[in-house]
This record gives structure tokens, C-alpha cells and sequence, in this order.
């Protein structure tokens, strides 16, 4: 039997730079199995038990298998509560790697983002970003900032075959600093790459002309660099003059376009938790390292123990070893091509860390105001046990000033690869599903919240579907939150 539907069209797998010295067993749910689960999980993937999901697809966060020198690391902690040793050594590594000066460690991404946009930001401001991502435009509206959407069209669009299009659309950002003035945008939000655009990457022209831009007007420039390594990968194959470079010294380039970053170690640093910020500013530093103690911890531990500083200093060093971050990317691309071989609509290009389903295109007839994406993440576990996540209206929320829904233009399922974990014939299996699914797509029927949060809704919220269909139980056996 052959191993994806369509083998002849889909290139060998890329060869894994490790070999496996630890497994974790996994168990095949049975169909009866996962009716009842995602019942019982309110169709939000989410809320499922991991024990109930064969193949987890959900998120790249916190998901990684670490190494044999991380797990080391791990015994190294030194777990003193104030100048902890393990410390100074990810300030090393991150003035190394990133070259920012100021270091603080917080529990993860979202910590750093909260420091941030409550030390800079002042209600009434505006904050630019290519393109949102869910904790981090909540974070800056908390701070009472209105979000500005500066990414270049291609962005919005799944079929649009654009190298980065991550890219902030330069004309736009000129024309917001215009409108609302440079001294109303307390700093440029820039992700590399862009999760929500389906993990697509920005040129390290397009920084720095953000850069220039920016500093003609005196604005600051943070990174999200949850995954920067991953974004100097694709640097480094897609744009003039960097085939030869390393990964490693690409990054310190992205990195110059910037005044700081926030990040999430949980994604590209290959630890199971933590994160931090980093900048070059001691003011800036200070403010945010004095918040800190409220809410992450003292600022040399910021909510980590000494060891998971340690896992992550020696995560960054092997996330920008170039065998390593070409398998990763290139797994992941090798997956997209096992999906779309089968006809099934996915997000082109192939992003970093995720292969992003078009529920828009599989699902044409289910409208965008009955969640698609979701119903179509929920139908997947059903059929195959494997999760993807929604990332689509539910996940956009509600416009603050309207109380509307916002709609975006990508309504997708994003199956998000873990590093260093799954296998391609897992991934084969996961590419199978898909097009069996999508032969099936009529069958699936869309959702309806019945409790919806006020923020972030995509974690908590709760659905059920608003017809019958084959891969839905009935809402009556739902229980529990
Ligand atoms: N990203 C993800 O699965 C985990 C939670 S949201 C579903 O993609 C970016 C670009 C992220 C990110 C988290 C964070 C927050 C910031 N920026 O999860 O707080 O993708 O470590 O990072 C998730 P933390």
C-alpha cells in the first residue's frame, strides 16, 4: 500500500539530522472514542485530553522533544531565587545570538508581551503589526492601544504565491504614522515569521527599510521572534545574497532592524516553557524589569526555574545550527505537499512551522459566520484522532468598538508540526486524513457558540453544530466545561 494518496507527486521526506533516543507511546483512539470526545469537548480542540488525540497537530508551542544536551542542561539548574547562575549564561546566549543587551526572563511569550506593551504603551495610541496574533494584539489593546494592521495584501490571500509574505507594506505603515502621528505609535509590532498568515516569513530588506522608515519618524521597533530561526532559514534559500550565509548570522541581522524583541522560548528555543524580552534600552529595561516583580517574578528568574533557563540558552544555540532548522523547515514544507497533493486547498507557501488548511476553500459551503475553520479542525479529529487548531474568525474575536465579529480573509485550520517529534509517516497519516476528509467535505456542517469568553475566545469557547452530520455527535452529550 502506499503511503500517501498520490506518492508519485510528493518528493522523498527530508532525513532527520538525530536519531531517537527516548519514545513516548501514543494510542490510537477509536472512531466510537473520539465521537464522544470532541462531544464532550464542546467541538473546540482545544478542550480535549491529550490522551484522546493519536496524532497532535494543535500547536508548536511547548511542544518540542528536547535534546540530549538540553535534558543535561535541566541538571545544571541552580535554582538560587536572585542571580541564579543559569541567568547569566541565557544572557550570554541571547546577547550572542540576538545581540541585545537587556534580558529579562518571563513565564512565556505573553509575559514578555504584557512587560512591553504596559511599559510603552498609552491609552490612546496606535500599534502597527504585520498582521495579528492573538496575545499579542490583546496584550496591546489591554494597554488601551488600537491595532493597525501594516502587512503587504499577498498576506490575506491563501493562493497568493508570494516568497515573504510576512512583509510589512511599507506605503501603509507611512501613511498610519501620517495619519495618527509618530508620536502616538509607541513602536512597530513585527513578526518573524507570521503565524497567523500561515507562518510566513520577512525579508531582511523589508526589515530593514522598517528600520529606516521608523527611525526618520524617532519610532521603536520590537520583534515577536517566537520564530526568528525559522525566518532567517527562509532568508537564507529565498533571498538574493544569503544562500551562503548562516542561519546563525542572518538572525543577528534580522535582529539589528530592531531596538528589541519579545519571545516565546516555548516555539523556535525548543524548551517546554518560557520566554523573554530583550532590548538595548537600560530605561526601558528597568521599567519593564520593575513590572516584572509583580507579575513574573525577580528579574533573574522571571517565572522560570534556574533549569528551564538553562534548556533554553542551549535551545537558542541549537536552533541556529543550520542542519537542524533545514530538516525542520523543510518537514514541515514536505508535509504541505503530501496535503496538496490530494487536491486539498492549503496556504501557499509552505510557512515554518505549520501546514494551514483553507476551511474557506474545503468548505465553501459552510458561511464564515459558522466557523468553518473550527467545524473543520473538529471533523479531522473525528475522522483520524489527529488536532489541528482553528485560526480563523473565532480565533479574530469581536472589534472592540463594534461588538462585531471580525472577519478575516483566511479562515483556516492550521496543523502545526511539533519539533523533533513526529515522523513522516505520522505526518503521511496526518496528509491521508486530509484528503479523505476532503472527499467527504459535504458531510460536515458548521457550529454555533453556545458560551463564548470575552477574550482570547478561541481557548475556552464552546460549540455545537447547527445540523446533523456524520461527524458530530448531538449537543445533548456534551457535559462539563
Ligand atoms: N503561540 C501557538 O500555538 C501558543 C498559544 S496561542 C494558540 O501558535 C507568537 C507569534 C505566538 C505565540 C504563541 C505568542 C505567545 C506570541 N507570538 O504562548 O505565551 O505564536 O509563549 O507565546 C501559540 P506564549
Amino acid at each position: 500500500m502506499s503511503r500517501l494518496p498520490t506518492e508519485s507527486a510528493v518528493p522523498p521526506p527530508p532525513t532527520e539530522p538525530y536519531r531517537i533516543k527516548m519514545v513516548e507511546p501514543i494510542r490510537p483512539v477509536s472512531r466510537q472514542e473520539r465521537l464522544a470526545a470532541i462531544g464532550r469537548a464542546h467541538y473546540n480542540t482545544f478542550k480535549l485530553r491529550s490522551d484522546e488525540v493519536f496524532i497532535d497537530l494543535l500547536t508548536d508551542s511547548g511542544t518540542s522533544a528536547m535534546s540530549d544536551r538540553q535534558w543535561s542542561a535541566l541538571m545544571l539548574g541552580d535554582e538560587a531565587y536572585a542571580g541564579s547562575r543559569n541567568f547569566y549564561r541565557l544572557e550570554e546566549v541571547v546577547r550572542e545570538i540576538y545581540g541585545f543587551r537587556y534580558v529579562l526572563p518571563t513565564h512565556q511569550g505573553r509575559g514578555a508581551e504584557h512587560l512591553l506593551s504596559q511599559v510603552l504603551i498609552r491609552p490612546g495610541d496606535t500599534v502597527p503589526n504585520n498582521m495579528y496574533f492573538t496575545t499579542t494584539r490583546a496584550h496591546q489593546e489591554r494597554a488601551g492601544a488600537a491595532f493597525a494592521d501594516i502587512i503587504v495584501d499577498e498576506a490575506h490571500d491563501p493562493a497568493a504565491d508570494h516568497p515573504f509574505k510576512g512583509n510589512v507594506d511599507l506605503n501603509r505603515l507611512e501613511a498610519l504614522i501620517r495619519r495618527v502621528g509618530p508620536e502616538r505609535i509607541p513602536y512597530v509590532s513585527v513578526a518573524v515569521t507570521v503565524n497567523m498568515a500561515g507562518g510566513q516569513p520577512v525579508s531582511l530588506a523589508n526589515l530593514r527599510a522598517v528600520r529606516e522608515l521608523t527611525r526618520r519618524h524617532g519610532i521603536k521597533v520590537f520583534l515577536d521572534a517566537t520564530r526568528c530561526a525559522e525566518n532567517a532559514y527562509f532568508i537564507q534559500q529565498r533571498e538574493p545574497g544569503y544562500r551562503n550565509r548562516p542561519v546563525r548570522e542572518i538572525l543577528r541581522e534580522m535582529m539589528a532592524c530592531a531596538d528589541g524583541c519579545t519571545m516565546s522560548g516555548k516555539k523556535d528555543a525548543l524548551v517546554n516553557i518560557g520566554g523573554f524580552l530583550a532590548c538595548n534600552d537600560e530605561t526601558l529595561y528597568q521599567k519593564a524589569a520593575d513590572l516584572a516583580v509583580l507579575f513574573e517574578g525577580f528579574p533573574t528568574y522571571g517565572g522560570l526555574a534556574g533549569r528551564d533557563m538553562e534548556a533554553m540558552a542551549q535551545g537558542i544555540l541549537e536552533m541556529v545550527d543550520d542542519a537542524y532548522i533545514a530538516h525542520r523547515v523543510e518537514q514541515v514544507r514536505w508535509f504541505g505537499a503530501a496535503v496538496a497533493a490530494s487536491g486539498v486547498p492549503i496556504v501557499r507557501p509552505v510557512g515554518g512551522h505549520a501546514v494551514f488548511l483553507d476551511a474557506r476553500g474545503f468548505l465553501p459551503h459552510v458561511p464564515q459566520d459558522e466557523f468553518p475553520a473550527l467545524a473543520l479542525a473538529a471533523a479531522l479529529y473525528v475522522h483520524s484522532g489527529v488536532r489541528g487548531m482553528e485560526r480563523g474568525v473565532v480565533s479574530a474575536g469581536r472589534d472592540p468598538a463594534t461588538g462585531k465579529h471580525r472577519y478575516p480573509r483566511l479562515e483556516l485550520v492550521r496543523l502545526t508540526v511539533p519539533r523533533r517529534v513526529y515522523t513522516a509517516d505520522h505526518l503521511g497519516l496526518a496528509a491521508r486524513a486530509c484528503a479523505e476528509l476532503y472527499r467527504d467535505r459535504e458531510a460536515i456542517c458548521g457550529m454555533r457558540f453556545t458560551y463564548e469568553p470575552e477574550t482570547l475566545r478561541f481557548f475556552n469557547g464552546r460549540f455545537e453544530p447547527v445540523a446533523e452530520s456524520p461527524y458530530f455527535t448531538t449537543a445533548s452529550s456534551a457535559a462539563g466545561p
